[in-house]
């Protein structure tokens, strides 16, 4: 079965994560909410919700799918092993859902071994594991016919700047980044059109090395061998919004450089940690979500939406954990809808003539479906 694309708005494709449907709310200050739910289960959810059109793709962690062996980093090859075999039956569900596998992301922070960074950890045999890492992860994505690589900062950060490795820290990174172009061309893997760097300020390093978009792209012009393999997928509101930064200039911004590959997507209250709420979910961001989407219609882009976020603690009910990862996948897509369509209500050439300030008005007003008319009358009533 293959699903119709979404084409609603500058939406082609909606993409539910496995981490997003798999997460049991744990935090760091309080254990899993919901039980745990093994990688199939995971594949047969996303494929109730395909069969709902809630969804058209998903994207994944290796680890969300396969454990990671250091001393079998090729189990994934070996067809009589219990990896291979989990991806075959997980490929067996996602096809027959039709769902698109969009990006392929190795986990390189669960790993207690990589707690000093994965790509840039300063011991060269953890960077070689990462690299072992990153090369199996490639080959589970080629097998799933993933679109793209994503690099997730993660790890890949400092506490102590004067404990970093300020020469050498950035090359490794670049080496690293650079060996994934490398090894899809030299195994041939043609399922992937691109790679992408997915930027963060913060969390879980007390710095990350590639904070922003602007960072990511600066990165992908200034030291990566191969540029026009890669892109960024910012993650918004959440990750720019951690560091103060504006949704609407990131897409804005990273269009005009022809590098938004693909967007992350959730809600966030400015400066808090990573919050990961579902979209519109949440005191703030309302009139900043839905502007993105306009922006992003007035340039022209067209692409894939991934939701990245998680139900709120709150919501969890062990007791009926499937209907809250159920209404869960719902909620999100009930806001990605909902952004789109208060997006389109700014369409048009309606700004002539108006001040910033006027415009802004006049933008909630069209926004919120309030006639000028009615305000205009109740602004000068007694
Ligand atoms: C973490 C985050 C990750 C990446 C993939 O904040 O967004 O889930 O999207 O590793
Ligand atoms: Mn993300």
């Amino acid at each position: 079965m293959t699903l119709q694309a979404f084409n609603v708005g500058p939406v082609t494709l909606r993409s539910m994560p496995f981490w997003c449907v798999g997460n049991p709310l744990g935090d760091p200050f309080g254990g899993k909410v919901l039980p745990g739910i093994s990688s199939v289960e995971v594949a047969k959810m996303l494929a109730w919700a395909a069969g709902e059109n809630l969804i058209e793709a998903t994207s994944f962690h290796d680890d969300d799918l396969v454990p990671f062996d250091p001393a079998h980093p090729e189990d994934d090859l070996d067809q009589k092993s219990q990896t291979y075999k989990t991806l075959a039956e997980i490929k067996k569900i996602l096809s027959a859902a039709g769902l698109q596998v969009n990006t392929a992301t190795c986990s390189l922070h669960g790993m207690t071994v990589f707690r000093n960074g994965g790509l840039t950890n300063p011991d060269p045999k953890i960077r070689e594991l990462a690299r072992k890492k990153v090369e199996r992860t490639l080959r589970i994505g080629a097998m799933f016919g993933a679109k793209h690589y994503t690099y997730w900062v993660a790890r890949d950060g400092f506490e102590v700047p004067v404990a970093v490795d300020w020469k050498n820290t950035f090359t490794w990174l670049a080496d690293g980044l650079d060996h994934v172009y490398d090894y899809i061309k030299a195994k041939k893997l043609t399922n992937y059109v691109g790679a992408t760097i997915e930027p963060k300020p913060n969390e879980p390093r007390g710095q990350m090395y590639l904070p922003t978009s602007g960072h990511a792209v600066g990165f992908i012009c200034g030291k990566l061998k191969h540029p026009d393999f890669w892109g960024v997928n910012p993650e918004l509101l959440q990750h720019e919004s951690m560091a103060l930064l504006n949704a609407v200039h990131c897409v804005g911004y990273l269009c005009s450089l022809g590098k938004l590959k693909f967007l992350h997507f959730g809600s966030q209250i400015k400066a808090q940690f990573d919050n990961d709420f579902p979209p519109l979910v949440g005191p703030e961001g309302l009139k900043e979500t839905v502007q993105m989407f306009w922006a992003l219609s007035q340039v022209g882009w067209k692409g894939l939406v991934e939701f990245d976020c998680h139900m709120l603690r709150a919501e969890g009910d062990p007791d009926h954990a499937e209907e809250s990862r159920k209404a869960f996948i719902r909620n999100c897509v009930n806001g990605l809808s909902m952004a789109i369509e208060l997006a389109a209500r700014l369409d048009g050439k309606w700004q002539q003539g108006l001040t910033g300030s006027e415009t802004d008005l006049a933008a909630t007003m069209k926004m919120c479906g309030l006639d000028p008319k009615t305000i205009a009358a109740r602004t000068v009533k007694r």
